[in-house]
């Protein structure tokens, strides 16, 4: 069985990772499960360039296959910000409550329309050799008034997805994975990792 590093330190990434692709036929690890795995510093200027660092520092240290996720919400009012900041969108150590109480007061009195929003998904599968492919998801919705529901995380409270009439923390995680921006990046990730895997090692 080949294994998978996770090249990712935020929990609830790994938690939607692991859903997703546990029928897959690959061992997954985790910053858990590898001693002084690197911690990769972000200062790219977009999702793909932050996944991309991510996902090639990791599989390079390694020497294993390696799944980077750069994600972030863009809000039209406020010209696609925070983006690829989302996870420092109210400072260095923002809990997801500062981030969310920040763009809440960012959109007060902005009208429904107005408060369309993107998350976006940016997947990096890096292979030993340096060989890169590259994933993405998005979910189009709109930025709550206020929040809703104890599931999920990050901006999950105020994203509001008309399609279902409910945030994303108000249905759980099989249900999130089914719609969100990175259960859409993953299920590409899992159809090419099965190919992969079959053309590899099937009979
Ligand atoms: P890694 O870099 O270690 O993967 P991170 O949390 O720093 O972890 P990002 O730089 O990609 O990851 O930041 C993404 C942020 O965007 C994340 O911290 C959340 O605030 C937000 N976010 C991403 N996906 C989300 C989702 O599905 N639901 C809610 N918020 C999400």
């Amino acid at each position: 069985m080949i294994d998978l590093v996770l090249a990712t330190r935020n929990r609830d990434k790994i938690s939607e990772i692991q859903q997703s692709l546990r029928t897959l036929n690959v061992r997954i690890l985790t910053f858990g499960d590898i001693r002084d795995l690197p911690i990769v510093k972000e200062n790219g200027r977009s999702l793909y360039e932050n996944a991309l660092k991510k996902a090639f520092l990791i599989s390079s240290w390694t020497k294993k296959l390696a799944l980077s996720d750069d994600s972030g919400l863009e809000v039209d009012f406020l010209n696609k910000r925070p983006g690829v900041k989302s996870a420092r969108f109210s400072g260095e150590n923002a809990t997801y409550e500062d981030n969310n109480l920040k763009l809440l007061k960012l959109l007060t009195g902005v009208s429904e329309e107005r408060r369309k929003a993107q998350f976006k998904c940016v997947m990096i599968l890096s292979f030993p050799d340096g060989r890169i492919e590259q994933f993405e998801g998005i979910l189009n919705g709109e930025i709550a008034t206020s929040g809703k529901g104890n599931n999920g995380f990050g901006y999950d409270p105020i994203f509001f997805v008309p399609e279902i009439g409910k945030t994303l923390a108000e249905i759980n995680q099989e249900e999130k994975n089914k719609i969100s921006h990175r259960g859409k990046a993953l299920k590409k990730v899992y159809r090419f990792l099965e190919n992969y895997i079959n053309q590899r090692y099937g009979n």
